[in-house]
């Protein structure tokens, strides 16, 4: 746990510390960051949520250590939405609503603090409902930004 949160804070640091700009050389590259970056947080916060609705059994540690993980995730996807790197999945509006879409981007990050800060207590139904706040950030996004 202790290793976990030590390099949580790391990747946060090292996150921050990244420029907005010139990180990537191909537009593909982008895609791919921020696909994985999302993929990774999705399976971390996927595993909290399997706990709050009762799919799996209810684990104090497991909880919170995903949930931390998963918040530190939350922060990584973002500058991979480099303009002009579309594919599939991204809706025009992504661009052309880039405040929007960042407003969006921020009140996931912000479920997903309120979310780890639940997981510490070890309470299940904040777990529950900060689960489903988180979740329902998620779905907003992608109901506006994202093609299925
Ligand atoms: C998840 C996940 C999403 C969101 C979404 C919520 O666990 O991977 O994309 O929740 O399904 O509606």
């Amino acid at each position: 746990m202790k290793i976990i949160a030590s390099l949580a804070l790391t990747v946060a640091s090292l996150a921050a510390a990244l420029p907005a700009q010139a990180q990537f050389a191909k537009p593909e590259d982008a895609i791919k960051y921020r696909q994985s970056a999302l993929t990774v947080m999705a399976r971390h916060f996927g595993s909290v949520a399997a706990m709050a609705n009762g799919r799996v059994p209810f684990n104090a540690q497991a909880a919170a250590d995903n949930a931390a993980i998963a918040e530190t995730l939350s922060k990584l996807p973002w500058t991979g939405f480099v303009e002009g790197s579309t594919n599939a999945k991204t809706k025009a509006n992504i661009w052309s609503d880039a405040g929007g879409f960042k407003a969006a981007a921020d009140k996931m990050q912000g479920e997903m603090t309120k979310l780890a800060a639940a997981a510490k207590t070890g309470n299940i139904d904040a777990i529950k409902a900060a689960a489903g706040a988180v979740g329902g950030t998620c779905k907003a996004c992608h109901d506006s930004y994202r093609n299925d």
